[in-house]
């Protein structure tokens, strides 16, 4: 579909970006299941590249077609990451966690010299929060957290469904054992003053947010590749 087409187009455009022997984090979701596909057919032509991976998903998928990886600890230090957004605005400010990997995303994405976002244009918008911002908790007293953060972002005048995320009808799980919690609130117009004041509850490990962390997008739509850098 043309969708993925997209999304490869997002993809070639964040190889070219690529060095031989370059330390890379691999991110999570489609566009970025597409960025392992295109890197792998250079791989297999030789192209020399090590990846760290970003969740069990793009491990797993790397593992299966060739792509080299290690642990972060094994590379604590990277020169790019590439990976997926669910928001992206003008600033380069993200919203992620839509596949449930934010947490690692976000610590490989500061481990990394630059961090490319990759996406199809619908993803850029004026203000973000029209995309549910995820919040990983850790779920010890998870009322209390709840309670804390609908306290907190209604301070900040931020209203909207908070919700439990579910794998069936089960909890969903992330790769680091927490929970997450989306919250749609619709817009967020101030995204620092937001993720300032989630770092003050104890509950909270991570959120979607990303902030001062993507250098460049790689945003492909019908009438081509636009290029938003920092
Ligand atoms: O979970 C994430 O942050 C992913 O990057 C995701 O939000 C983007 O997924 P997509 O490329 O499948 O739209």
């Amino acid at each position: 579909s043309d969708a993925t087409s997209l999304k490869r187009k997002a993809a070639e455009a964040a190889f070219a970006e690529l060095e031989e022997g370059m330390n890379i984090g691999i991110g999570t979701g489609s566009t970025a299941e597409a960025f392992v596909r295109v890197l792998s057919e250079h791989v297999a032509a030789g192209f020399a590249i090590t990846g760290v991976a970003t969740s069990e998903r793009t491990e797993a998928l790397c593992r299966e077609l060739g792509v080299s990886t290690k642990t972060l600890d094994e590379l604590p230090i990277l020169d790019v990451t590439v990976d997926g957004a669910d928001e992206v605005d003008h600033d380069l400010r993200l919203i992620k966690g839509g596949g449930g990997a934010l947490l690692r995303e976000k610590i490989v994405a500061f481990s990394s010299a630059r961090m490319i976002v990759i996406a199809d244009s619908s993803k850029k918008v004026q203000t973000l929060g029209a995309f549910p911002l995820p919040i990983e908790v850790n779920g010890f007293g998870l009322t209390s957290t709840f309670m804390a953060i609908r306290r907190l972002t209604e301070t900040l005048g931020l209203e909207g469904e908070i919700v439990l995320r579910k794998s069936g009808d089960k909890p969903f799980i992330t790769d680091g054992g927490h929970l997450i919690l989306d919250a749609s609130f619709g817009r967020i117009p101030d995204p620092e003053a937001l993720s300032a004041a989630l770092a003050t509850i104890p509950g909270i490990v991570e959120h979607g947010l990303f902030l001062n962390l993507a250098s460049m997008a790689i945003l492909a739509g019908p009438d081509g590749i636009e290029m938003l850098n920092a």
